[in-house]
């Protein structure tokens, strides 16, 4: 069955989607975790939220669960893809930088992606700080992403003008502002933060975004593919998911997910999967210079 798309020529119709199985080490060892884990009710919202993905028609690769990541289920972080061209990071937290390997295997050894890897030692970079819109890569400079991750990202990625973006309070850049349509942007008036970051971006870029705004901060991240807006469920943020279905409605499906076990772990919608078309042959311009290389040593 060929996958539902949204828009003609939209960026974010994709065949695609790598995600993860939750490992039992994430009730009681994943970084920043606030509360008790349902690790049972984990895994029923993470599969409700995979359902979605295999309701539009993509593949999804569901990769085993790792228990000595208890991140690993935010597949988002360890790389980078825009356009089917991946970019292996380096994860800021010292305990998810080998959460590299098993994502190198799988986007470059099975699924055969165009495949630059990040070696510069001195790079931070999460692919949470990474927001894509379309038309120019926004980069988070957070706890987890400095100023060298920014410069790998561009090297990367030479198509797309790259700017940097001060993270005003969340973990990651996309935590509270993300893509939830074309040249459109969602944030959050909860906090002031996401407001904050929608500002800076207004102020750095050359182009201009439509915005939709909800009250719920976490609300604000949304993942927009295949004409598809996949938010917080109506039960977890009521008054957001209705602001979503009212200005994106009309144009694209919403879907809403809950996400409480999740949010314990400072996780969210968008960290929990890669979503790419394989490109059928290389873009020339899309990565031609060669700043990172690939490390040999877990082939
Ligand atoms: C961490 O602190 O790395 C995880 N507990 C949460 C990562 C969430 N990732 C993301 O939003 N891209």
């Amino acid at each position: 069955m060929a996958p539902k798309t949204g828009p003609a020529n939209s960026r974010f119709n994709f065949t695609h989607v790598v995600v993860s199985e939750i490992p039992d080490s994430y009730a009681t060892k994943a970084l920043g975790l606030s509360g008790t884990v349902d690790i049972n009710l984990a895994r029923s919202q993470h599969k409700a939220y995979v359902d979605v993905f295999r309701g539009l028609g993509v593949e999804v690769r569901v990769l085993k669960a790792d228990e000595a990541f208890p991140d690993c289920v935010f597949v988002e972080d360890p790389a980078i893809v825009i356009e089917g061209h991946a970019l292996i990071t380096k994860p800021g937290d010292p305990s998810r930088q080998d959460e590299i390997r098993r994502i190198r295997r799988t986007l470059r050894d099975e699924l055969q992606l165009p495949f630059l890897e990040v070696v510069d030692p001195a790079v931070k970079l999460d692919g949470g700080d990474v927001l894509f819109t379309g038309r120019e890569i926004l980069v988070g400079l957070s706890s987890r992403t400095n100023k060298a991750g920014v410069e790998a990202v561009q090297a990367a990625f030479p198509g797309f003008p790259v700017t940097g973006i001060e993270v005003a309070g969340p973990l990651h850049l996309k935590t509270l502002l993300t893509l939830c349509g074309e040249d459109t942007l969602c944030a959050s008036i909860e906090s002031g933060d996401s407001f904050t970051m929608l500002k800076r971006i207004d102020a750095a870029s050359k182009f201009t975004y439509r915005r939709v705004l909800v009250p719920d901060d976490m609300a604000a991240n949304v993942v927009y593919m295949n004409g598809t807006v996949i938010c917080k469920s109506a039960t977890e943020s009521p008054d957001s998911f209705r602001i979503l279905k009212e200005q994106l409605g009309h144009e694209y499906d919403v879907v809403g997910i809950e996400l409480s076990e999740m949010e314990k772990a400072v996780g969210s919608l968008t960290c929990m999967s890669l979503r790419f078309t394989k490109p059928t042959k290389i873009k020339p311009g899309t990565m031609q210079r060669l700043v990172c290389r690939y490390e040999s040593e877990d082939a």
